[in-house]
């Protein structure tokens, strides 16, 4: 029997993911419960990587991408947008009150005002003392780095087997004004195919834009793959590129299928997810592949 409901979510996001479980468990849609889920790392200030409280580009200001994908395929984006910290939900408007399906900086911004959005102030203290520091020894340039990863990719499948995911982080901490990686793009950072399944990813988003490994997952698992030889088989697109640099940054996958079999892979150790299956909600870590 196909295992359902089922949540994964990129990195250590325990209340994330209860948040999502929640919503399933009353016998909500796969759609509420990912929204719902990254609604609580967007709140989080203590992420530095999504929401109020990310560390900020490298010239001090705090711009959020996030995207959703629903049952039907359907699919709405928010990109570089400041002053609102649920971006998630503005995707989700995107997708359900526009024409449109990606919207950018102040246009998307004047849009969630439209929705009822509030504006906040998104750079903490404590981010903006970390950008400062970073400042002394920056040479303003950005930083390619392993570790300070925390963006939620998130897949769910509720009660009736419908699948859909969310992304939503605040980027590369100290990226160059204007830069958008990987989680807002359909089939980089995100991808459902309510027949197959669904793929979420997270670390630099550059390398997973390039090899579009989300979509990419989700083909191979149409092609038969698990979804643990797809996110293996997307890392490796990465790895084998000629010149390939990545000893010197991270990627990580979670992939889901129709049956709720699922799969996690990364190129350095330390990646994790979380997964609730079977009324349990833990942290898993992650298959790698430098050993
Ligand atoms: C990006 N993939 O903007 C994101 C960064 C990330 O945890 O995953 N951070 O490239």
């Amino acid at each position: 029997d196909p295992v359902r409901p089922l949540v994964i979510a990129t990195w250590n996001t325990p209340s994330a993911v209860n948040a999502a479980a929640e919503v399933l468990a009353k016998g909500g849609t796969s759609l509420d419960a990912v929204e719902q889920g990254c609604i609580v790392e967007e709140a989080n200030v203590k992420n530095t990587t999504v929401g109020k409280g990310g560390l900020p580009d490298r010239d001090g200001r705090v711009t959020l991408d996030a995207c959703i994908m629903n049952k039907e395929g359907g699919y709405g984006a928010v990109m570089c947008v400041q002053n609102i910290t649920h971006v998630i939900s503005l995707a989700r408007k995107v997708m359900e009150e526009t024409p449109h399906v990606i919207m950018v900086g102040e246009g998307a911004e004047q849009f969630g005002y439209s929705q009822g959005f509030k504006k906040e102030n998104l750079l903490t203290e404590s981010s903006k003392k970390a950008w400062e520091k970073w400042k002394e020894k920056s040479e303003y340039k950005p930083i390619i780095n392993i570790e300070n990863h925390d963006t939620i990719g998130m897949l769910a499948i509720d009660e009736n087997g419908d699948i859909s995911g969310a992304c939503t982080t605040s980027g590369l901490a100290y990226k160059m004004a204007g830069r958008v990686g990987d989680s807002p793009v359909i089939g980089s950072g995100l991808f459902i195919d309510n027949e197959v399944g669904g793929a979420t990813a997270t670390g630099l988003g550059e390398e997973v834009l390039k090899t579009v490994g989300s979509f990419l997952i989700v083909e191979l698992m149409r092609q038969g793959k698990t979804p643990q030889e797809a996110c293996e088989e997307a890392i490796k697109r990465i790895v084998d590129k000629p010149g390939s640099n990545y000893k010197n940054f991270q990627v990580g996958y979670v992939a889901v299928n129709k049956q709720g079999d699922y799969g996690a892979y990364s190129i350095h150790k330390h990646f994790s997810y979380n997964l609730y299956k079977d009324k349990e909600n833990k942290n898993h870590k992650s298959d790698f592949y430098i050993k």
